[in-house]
């Protein structure tokens, strides 16, 4: 791993992906996993409370790091950690979220906007200080239309940018021994592409008969590929499905939509003052909401 100079993040983006490529986990790419840390990491925000997001890197910590939405992801962190080290300089925050950022880009995916300027909690009891309650916060994917829309709408969504954001779908899978679920849910899970929306309008999703929770399985090039309930609940609500269309029809038009909509989610809770510092607060909300 190497160091490159500070607030060098093109450097970073270059480190980054020198590391996706890992032969033996799951698809040869950790670059999906990278992309659910950046997610996961964002995901907590609450619009209202102006709480949760990214900035101080909180899933270094207990309750975050033990929630299970997030098992499977000690992996992902622990992959990144060496670049941290050979670059002590960038913070945790800012590394996870252009780690995921950068490998949608190198996955064959859009330019994600980033900016850097976020901070880490100093040590778990400021964490604790600052971070204010966001348990439960990240989805529930056996639910449906309305626990989606609860979640996202809390982050400052609409249902069209939820649809867009959903095409990341597109990238790796489901790990039984992490969320229960299991498989991927495209052929080739380490590229993006619009092939998710396609594949959801065009097959004959069925039930999975298995011991595990109930999600869909369609048997497609001889893979076995799965969909969440959630991701079925995209064609069958009448406002998310013609995006569901639009994105299985235009890629230009889901790279687009999806890149706003992903720099979108990596900057949520991110407030930097004018020299570009997203300084914590306590409560962990907003510096300067009223
Ligand atoms: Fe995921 N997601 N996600 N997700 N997700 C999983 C895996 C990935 C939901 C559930 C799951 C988004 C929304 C939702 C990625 C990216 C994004 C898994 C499997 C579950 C259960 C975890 C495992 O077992 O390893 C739900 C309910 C969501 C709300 C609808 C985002 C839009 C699609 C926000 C998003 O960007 C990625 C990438 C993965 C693959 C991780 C891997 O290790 O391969």
């Amino acid at each position: 791993m190497s160091s490159v100079p500070k607030g060098d993040y093109d450097g970073i983006r270059a480190e980054v992906k020198k590391i996706l490529k890992r032969p033996g986990y799951d698809d040869g790419s950790i670059g999906p996993v990278l992309v659910r840390l950046a997610w996961h990491a964002s995901g907590t925000y609450s619009a209202k409370e102006k709480n949760g997001g990214s900035n101080g890197a909180g899933m270094r910590f207990a309750p975050e790091s033990s929630d299970g939405a997030n098992a499977g992801l000690e992996f992902a962190r622990e992959f990144i950690d060496p670049i941290h080290a050979a670059n002590p300089w960038i913070s945790y925050a800012d590394l996870w979220t252009l780690a995921g950022a950068t490998a949608v880009e190198a996955m064959g995916g859009p330019k994600i906007p980033w900016k850097p300027g976020r901070t880490d909690f100093a040590s778990e009891v400021a964490a604790t200080e600052y971070r204010g309650n966001i348990d439960n916060r990240l989805p529930d994917a056996a639910l449906g239309a309305q626990h989606i829309r609860d979640v996202f709408y809390r982050m400052g969504f609409n249902d069209q940018e939820i649809v867009a954001l959903s095409g990341a779908h597109n990238l790796g899978r489901c790990h039984a021994d992490r969320s229960g679920f299991d498989g991927p849910w495209v052929v080739n899970p380490i590229r993006f592409s619009n092939q998710y929306f396609k594949l959801l309008l065009t097959r004959k999703w069925v039930p999975r008969k298995w011991d595990g929770p109930f999600q869909y399985e369609a048997i497609v090039a001889g893979t076995r590929l799965m969909m969440l309930p959630t991701d079925i609940a995209l064609i069958e609500d009448p406002v998310f499905r013609p995006w569901v269309e639009k994105y299985a029809a235009d890629q230009a038009l889901l790279f687009k939509d999806f890149a706003a909509a992903f720099g979108k989610l990596l900057e949520l809770g991110v407030d930097r003052d004018g020299t570009g510092v997203a300084h914590l607060v306590k409560g962990g909300g907003c510096p300067f909401a009223a």
